[in-house]
């Protein structure tokens, strides 16, 4: 064999990526380290990329939910961190009652992938953080975002049992015990962040920060105040997952929701 053979037998290679560092950067100084060849194509975001879209492969997603800052908006963060297209259809409360028999299981978020209807939102922003390298470096990362997803929705659950009581002596006993497990949750997911360098896990931005930075309004808004205040560690994520280039982005252009919450 000679070595004109051994080049002829390697596989050509085309990595196609903005003319930004990011994602596309590691794969480059792969190649390099590596001393394969590569066509290093680089498109500019803002002219090449509008044009260029359609002809990549991409699954289409449509994703139905409430008005709302809710267990939807985890996902449309993730979507928005991702740089990933989605329609974000919102279902006026009014046509709820038709909708819902459509609905898989009779509850949004529902997700349709090219055409699939998914549900459950947890599951949902899961996939959506695999889709952009957020779900973990490895088997124990994964677990510890799921275990703390976990227990973000267990707050919520707390909050959830007080805000949406309607009768009178309940809801102020619900109150008191939410005044007691709010805290409980918060301290320790506020330890856990300044254990783990400024993150919930690994020292990185994860699925499990954005769905906390995501669900705060929702839960500040059950209980009429910013739960967060005392807790600088939740603080710092918060304004650091905030400051994030595409989710600032989103944040500014996504739809006021504040009168929708009324039950
Ligand atoms: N475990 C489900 C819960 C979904 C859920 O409870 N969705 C609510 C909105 S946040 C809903 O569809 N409510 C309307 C209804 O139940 O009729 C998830 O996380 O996706």
């Amino acid at each position: 064999m000679t070595c004109n053979d051994c080049v002829s037998n390697m596989p050509s290679y085309k990595l196609s990526y903005f003319t930004a560092t990011a994602l596309g950067e590691p794969i480059r100084f792969l190649f390099s380290y590596a001393g394969i060849e590569f066509v290093d194509e680089r498109f500019d975001y803002e002219k090449d990329w509008p044009k260029l879209k359609p002809s990549i492969d991409m699954p289409s997603y449509k994703l139905t939910y409430f008005d709302l800052t809710g267990v939807g908006e985890p996902i449309r963060l993730l979507f928005s961190y991702a740089g990933i297209d989605f329609v974000d259809k919102r279902i006026d409360k009014n046509d709820w009652p038709k909708l819902k028999p459509t609905m898989p299981f009779g509850k949004v978020p529902v997700l349709e992938v090219d055409g699939k209807r998914i549900h459950q939102s947890v599951a949902i922003a899961r996939y959506v953080a695999k889709q952009c390298s957020l779900a973990g470096k490895n088997d124990l990362e994964s677990l510890e975002i799921d275990s703390t997803v976990d227990t973000i929705y267990d707050l919520k659950a707390n909050l959830e049992d007080f805000h949406y009581e309607s009768k009178e002596q309940a809801k102020e006993e619900k109150l008191k015990a939410a005044k007691v497990t709010v805290p409980y949750y918060l301290e320790r997911l506020d330890a856990q962040v300044k254990k783990n360098g400024g993150y919930f896990v690994g020292g990185t931005l994860t699925w499990a920060d954005i769905t906390f930075v995501a669900l705060l309004d929702y839960l500040n808004h059950m209980i009429n105040e910013n739960i967060i205040e005392k807790y600088e560690n939740l603080k710092q994520l918060q304004k650091k997952v905030e400051e994030l280039p595409a989710i600032k982005s989103w944040i500014k252009k996504r739809p006021s929701t504040s009168t929708l919450y009324q039950n």
